[in-house]
């Protein structure tokens, strides 16, 4: 969660932003000291930009340590870092337009819903998705650098158990979602090898458990060759006085670059390549915490494929206008999101016009879109254009004296980037948001076990809720001794979205239980 001071940094022309990331956390082989020459270029270059503080105990480290830090202030630069810093912590008077943006509800033209959509229009979405899935043009994208702090788990959040009666994780329900959509749409357009590229977005600190879990479990039974990882750039932690945070004497604090760090790791990654070796032309990205998301929604891409636009994203009605999730909206003409952590109240609890039983801004992001090929291969052209939001949060640094310091409250700032940024890049018809039911698409895992809401226990109530009413679709009646444990979970190897369990028709089924065979 972003400290609520959150600020967003105007855009910079910051073209080298794009490639001058801090170097990804590398692996752990030991790198040799820099010849004198190299290190005198590098010392200066921060001398100038007066960040030399990086090297003060330069001298005092061990051969090993000296590699390591001047690898790690490589590829930074400093002057470029003083911009974002300066800007941060002083932000400059917003223009008029700014400071007033005209924030309305997106135009009817481009958002369309699930929820009144007609049955028909969404049938003709799910055959083409299924068609294109079935061509090979389909990729996943799964952003999962987030270190799930507000979660108190230390492993990352998809490896998390929710406590199903499965035990599956949430890797695991998304890699058999994909299994599950790949048979469908190689049996629904009798194709043979139908594969959905899957390409997980790591940060340093989720980079090799995730790659260890994904081995620990055979890839889920997925070909491990469309199984591809990358990892986001990062950003160093900025003192308050401007000056970048040492971790320890050979460590320059750093922290990943948000999720919107998604973007030049595409291109910088080789990933956006790969795309288009494969001929994948249509892209769901999506957030890892969220138990119910719909990987690669065959509804959802034939409806941004029919709409052909660059992007589209997913939302819920927003549950109260305090709930922690941005807003999708239009702002001065433009597709735009309004992240809770930087909402002002009154915009967060204006009521809508035509009815003030309903929030005006109640389109909820839940970080699940569709991109065209086209806009990512286009990454390049607008990815420095990007702003930087800024969190004040306590980060462990050492002092003057290299003494390690565990700060009690906020000492400096953390720079992250937000995926929904380029929003505003497109013209409003290029893009278009789709409404679903929160029972069926989202429950995030946020919060830790017990807090009662975006908790495990709400994770795993909605599935296993789900899977009931799925079970009731199909004919199937279902009791249970105890009204707390009255949900059914069923494999998403037997289901993706509640379709083929007519099997199930007539059958009692007695909470709770995991249909995981189709009898
Ligand atoms: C995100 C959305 C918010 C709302 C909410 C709903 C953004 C910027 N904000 O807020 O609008 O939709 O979710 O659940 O999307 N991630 C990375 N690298 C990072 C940071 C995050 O990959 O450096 C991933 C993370 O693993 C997760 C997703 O981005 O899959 C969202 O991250 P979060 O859960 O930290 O975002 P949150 O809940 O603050």
């Amino acid at each position: 969660m972003r400290a609520p001071m959150a600020m967003t940094l105007p855009w910079g022309s910051l073209k080298h932003e794009l490639f001058n990331r801090g170097k990804k956390e590398d692996s752990e082989e030991a790198s040799p000291p820099p010849p004198d020459e190299e290190f005198n270029t590098l010392k200066d270059k921060f001398d100038k930009a007066g960040q030399g503080q990086v090297l003060q105990f330069y001298e005092e480290l061990k051969p090993e340590e000296k590699g390591a830090i001047y690898k790690q202030l490589s590829p930074i630069d400093p002057e470029h870092i003083n911009k974002l810093a300066d800007t941060a912590l002083h932000p400059p008077k917003a223009e008029s337009e700014d400071q007033n943006p005209k924030l309305e509800q997106l135009p009817d033209s481009a958002t369309t819903s699930t929820i009144d959509s007609k049955e028909d229009a969404l049938s003709k979405w799910h055959d083409e998705g299924l068609k294109l899935i079935s061509a090979n043009k389909v990729g996943v994208v799964l952003m999962a650098g987030g270190q799930g702090t507000r979660l108190g788990s230390s492993a990352p959040k998809g490896c998390y158990d929710i406590g199903l009666p499965s035990n599956k994780s949430l890797f695991q329900l998304q890699a058999e979602r994909i299994l599950k959509l790949q048979h469908l749409a190689s049996r629904h357009h009798n194709k043979e090898d139908v594969v959905m590229p899957w390409y997980i977005m790591t940060s340093g600190p989720t980079r090799k458990p995730t790659e260890q879990f994904f081995e620990e479990h055979s890839y889920f039974g997925l070909n491990r060759n469309d199984v591809k990882f990358f990892e986001q750039g990062t950003l160093p932690c900025i003192g308050n006085d401007g000056k970048i945070l040492l971790e320890s004497k050979s460590k320059v604090a750093v922290a990943p670059d948000g999720n919107g760090g998604l973007y030049p790791a595409l291109t910088s990654s080789g990933i956006v390549a790969d795309m288009e070796k494969r001929g994948v032309q249509h892209i769901h990205a999506y957030c890892v915490d969220n138990c119910l998301v719909r990987v690669a929604d065959p509804t959802f891409i034939g409806f941004a494929a029919e709409k052909d636009v660059d992007i589209a994203t997913k939302v819920v009605r927003k549950r109260d206008a305090k709930e922690s999730v941005g807003l999708i909206l239009q702002k001065n003409g433009k597709p735009d999101v309004v992240e809770y952590s930087e909402i002002d109240s009154a915009t967060a609890e204006a009521k809508d016009p035509r009815d003030s039983n309903l929030l005006k801004f109640r389109a909820a992001n839940i970080v699940n879109h569709y991109y065209s090929f086209r806009f990512l291969q286009s990454i390049p052209d607008w990815a420095h254009r990007l702003p930087h939001h800024v969190a004040k949060k306590k980060i462990p640094c050492v002092d003057q004296e290299g003494k390690q310091i565990k700060p009690e409250k906020p000492n400096g700032i953390k720079l992250e980037q937000f995926v929904f940024d380029c929003f505003p890049f497109l013209s409003m018809d290029k893009f278009a948001c789709m409404e679903v039911k929160r029972e069926d698409e989202f429950s995030p895992l946020k919060n830790a076990p017990g807090t009662g809401e975006d908790d495990p226990g709400t994770s795993r109530r909605d599935i296993l809720q789900q899977g009931r009413r799925f079970l009731e679709e199909a004919g199937a009646t279902v009791t249970s001794e105890d009204q707390k444990e009255s949900g059914v979970e069923v494999s998403p190897l037997i289901s993706y979205g509640g379709e083929g369990l007519h099997f199930l028709n007539g059958r009692e089924i007695r909470a709770p239980a995991v249909i995981e065979k189709e009898e």
